[in-house]
């Protein structure tokens, strides 16, 4: 996977995205990383590349000319004009479906915008996909580009240590992960679910799906929809106490 970021601020997705898993997947030659700073195409002597909207209002708006020729610059080198994200409270909402979606593809590239925005011209020249990682707004594109190269990174093969892990967790079935423990066998008193130590693959296998669903119907019953449920778990979900509070 190449991902390539046009941004104002290649060294602030470089350096967090550098670090940890995501850095060694890229020193193994799993993924690239690229960052292009948009300031490079700046069409001024004073590397300007904003300017006021037509028709007033606040803020600055980032100009046409140096996305575009960043964008133009990268699809030649690369000899091909692949998907372009736009990071955009005005997006899609990033989900686990949609970062599988894009694992498959081999090149990716980040626009990350600031200010109050990018000309649309532009965008309606590149951009394939609109993409928000929320209903909040942040400052730039920044931090959702680099939050989801992150969750399609650890998608693909080789990049998380064990390769079964990233099928089994939070998601998978629409369900929320079951509770982990470590040692100490008992700390502060607390002591871990005894069926854990009991070896009994078999029981830990449904205590686990059981505080999944248990979980789930909690904290995130709007997943519940989704999920594949037995009569059985339907039925216990049913038997909750915190249900009677929704
Ligand atoms: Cl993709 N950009 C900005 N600026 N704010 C956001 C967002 C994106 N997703 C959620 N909030």
């Amino acid at each position: 996977m190449n991902y390539h970021i046009l941004t104002l601020f290649p060294q602030m997705v470089l350096d967090g995205l550098h670090t940890s898993i995501i850095g060694r997947a890229e020193e193994k030659g799993l993924l690239h990383i690229e960052a292009v700073d948009i300031r490079d195409y700046a069409e001024n002597k004073h590397n300007r590349v904003d300017d006021y909207p037509y028709g007033g209002g606040a803020g600055m708006v980032m100009q046409p000319g140096p996305v575009y020729g960043a964008w133009k610059a990268l699809a030649d080198r690369i000899g091909k004009k692949p998907r372009l994200i736009y990071l955009t409270p005005q997006g899609r909402v990033f989900d686990q479906a949609m970062a599988e979606e894009f694992a498959r593809e081999e090149d990716l590239v980040f626009l990350c915008g600031h200010y109050e925005g990018i000309d649309e011209r532009v965008l309606e020249m590149i951009v394939t996909d609109y993409v928000s990682i929320g209903d909040y707004v942040l400052t730039g594109g920044e931090l959702p580009a680099m939050v989801m190269i992150d969750c399609i990174s650890r998608l693909i093969p080789g990049v998380l240590n064990n390769d079964v892990s990233a099928e089994f967790e939070t998601f998978h079935d629409s369900l929320l992960e079951y509770p982990q423990y470590t040692r100490p066998e008992e700390f502060m008193g607390r002591k871990v679910p005894p069926v854990l130590l009991s070896g009994h693959h078999e029981n830990v296998a449904k205590w686990r799906r059981e505080q999944s669903v248990i979980r789930t119907a909690r904290y995130r019953p709007d997943l519940l929809t989704k999920a594949d449920l037995t009569e059985k778990e339907k039925e216990l979900i049913k038997t909750l106490d915190f249900q009677q509070e929704l």
